[in-house]
């Protein structure tokens, strides 16, 4: 099965991530976990371009560096992973550039839909999304000291990408899974491995 999460800044996806990893492998499923971008070798190079804060990419330029690097983590890793019936979790996909290039950046959603609609990327069977008020998600960040790209641009950009998520989770509650991340660590992490355990059981 393949799953992802989404979130804005400083949700907590890297620090769930983690104790996913860890229980999987403790209670040996196979799982495999990757990220975008720069989920891949070439990837990385990508990523590097993105999160540059002497850079000033056009919106467009952003976009398509985004599915560059999503073409080649689809082939090169989930495809082929899923192929061989493992499952993924991915940290971020094709809702970041919804919510990013398209509610942040102002990118037409229809047009995005376009680029995005003829690329056939997998379908996720199930997206995780933490919510946390913008604030306190960027606040979390600078405790972290090093800000990227991203990380510099305002509230009202953060606003509406969350904005952007609450709103696909009301639309599809079945595919989208809410977990309010200003809980506990341990509470997020316990929520998101019930209901990933609860997918893999009724598949
Ligand atoms: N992007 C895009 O624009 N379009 C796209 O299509 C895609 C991506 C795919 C990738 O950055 C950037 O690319 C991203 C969107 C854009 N924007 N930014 N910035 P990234 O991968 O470097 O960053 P990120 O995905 O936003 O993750 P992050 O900033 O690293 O945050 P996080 O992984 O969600 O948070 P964390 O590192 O796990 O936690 C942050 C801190 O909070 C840390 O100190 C934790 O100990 C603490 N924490 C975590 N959980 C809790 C709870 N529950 N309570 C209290 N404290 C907590």
């Amino acid at each position: 099965m393949f799953f992802t999460l989404e979130g804005s800044e400083g949700v907590g996806k890297s620090t769930l991530i983690e104790s996913l990893k860890d229980f999987f492998k403790e209670n040996k499923i196979d799982f495999l976990f990757t990220r975008e971008p720069g989920g891949t070798k070439e990837g990385q190079e990508i990523r590097k371009i993105l999160l540059d804060q002497s850079l000033d990419l056009n919106p467009y330029m952003e976009t398509f560096l985004l599915l560059a690097d999503r073409i080649q983590h689809v082939e090169k890793i989930i495809r082929p992973a899923l192929q061989k019936n493992k499952h993924v979790l991915s940290d971020r996909y094709v809702e970041s550039t919804f919510a990013y290039q398209g509610a942040g950046r102002g990118l037409n959603q229809r047009e995005l839909e376009g680029f995005i609609k003829n690329l056939n990327f997998p379908k996720p069977n199930l997206t995780i999304y933490l919510d946390l008020p913008v604030q306190e998600g960027l606040k979390r960040v600078k405790n972290r000291g090093k800000t990227d790209r991203f990380e510099r641009e305002d509230l009202i950009f953060f606003e509406k990408i969350r904005n952007f998520y609450l709103d696909l989770v009301k639309k599809d509650p079945q595919r989208y899974f809410l977990i309010d991340a200003s809980i506990p660590i341990d509470e997020v992490f316990r929520l998101a491995k019930d209901r990933i355990l609860k997918e893999l059981n009724e598949q």
